[in-house]
């Protein structure tokens, strides 16, 4: 396995480095083998994706040259992101929730569950995505809100899968379920997505078999813990990518959302303060803490 880390220095120097597998304590920096090369995007500029590309990453980690330890309050955004979109219903699980929180327009999930164009909505602007251990954002508005643990695609700036994260799809019930044409507000506002806290290359995971489970404390004790493997995934990253360039050529890179199987009980709400863990099988933890949203937070993320 092969993941990319990006990362600031005390003096707010970018850096990206590789690890054989998610291990945050055994990371080669990558300007140590060859000068410049300080992010993802520049990387992808000089070795491309791919086989190309994870062979000279093999070659570098085979290497003797010093591994360091990262602090996870260094992680930046695993890439920087020219936006975020999302695909909805994917899995069974996801289509019973949407049905259970609708009133009145259950049809339209059943169909979209089944049907040959998948779900795909605009999540977030690059700049207003959360990276690891970032603030997700609760609307003032909402009284049912939950994240939603995703498999992310990275895709790059020519449209192919580049590699795979952890998402998580900051999610309103309430007002989704109330009308789903108050989609774009359940799930569009700020800081309603995070991606991290690496990148595992595409081809050195299999994204068929992966666990992904969502763990959220609130003070000292758990209050959510579930979990769910891709398998159970009624799309393909591929087929999700292909429906989103037929009319979206890419500007830069992408992350794209594959749909959540790992919903809270409905009595359940996010809190301010709740510590919410996503973990997914050869990427590792996305950790983020939820803050309500107030018309003084502007800052952008790392
Ligand atoms: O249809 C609403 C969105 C569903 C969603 O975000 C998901 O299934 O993950
Ligand atoms: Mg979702």
């Amino acid at each position: 396995m092969l993941n990319l880390w990006s990362w600031r220095d005390a003096q707010g120097g970018s850096h990206v480095g590789v690890s054989d597998g998610p291990l945050l304590d055994q990371v080669l920096d990558l300007s140590a083998v060859e000068s410049g090369l300080h992010s993802v995007n520049g990387l992808w500029q000089v070795h491309g994706g791919g086989e190309a590309l994870s062979t000279f990453l093999r070659d570098a980690l085979g290497s003797t040259r010093e591994r360091v330890a990262l602090r996870p309050e260094t992680l930046s955004l695993p890439v920087d992101l020219t936006e975020c979109w999302a695909a909805g219903v994917t899995y069974q699980m996801s289509r019973d929730a949407r049905v259970e929180e609708t009133q009145g327009g259950e049809d339209f999930y059943r169909k979209v569950y089944e049907a040959e164009r998948p779900e795909l909505f605009f999540k977030s602007p690059g700049s207003r995505v959360v990276g690891p251990y970032g603030e997700v954002g609760l609307r003032q508005d909402s009284t049912w809100q939950i994240p939603e643990p995703e498999l992310t695609l990275i895709v790059d700036p020519d449209g192919h899968l580049f590699g795979y994260t952890a998402g998580n799809d900051m999610s309103c019930r309430d007002i989704e379920g109330e009308n789903p044409l108050y989609l774009p507000q359940a799930k569009i506002y700020h800081h309603s997505a995070a991606v991290g806290p690496c990148i595992a290359l595409a081809d050195t995971l299999d994204a068929a078999d992966l666990e992904i489970s969502l763990q959220i404390q609130r003070r000292e004790r758990i209050v959510f813990a579930g979990s769910v493997n891709t398998r159970m995934m009624r799309r393909t990253p591929d087929e999700l990518i292909r429906y989103l360039r037929r009319a979206w050529p890419m500007t830069g890179w992408t992350a794209l959302m594959t749909g959540t199987a790992v919903v809270p009980p409905a009595d359940f709400t996010l809190e301010p303060g709740d510590t919410i863990d996503i973990a997914i099988s050869g990427i590792g933890h996305l950790v983020t803490q939820a803050r309500r949203i107030t018309s003084d937070w502007a800052s952008v993320p790392q």
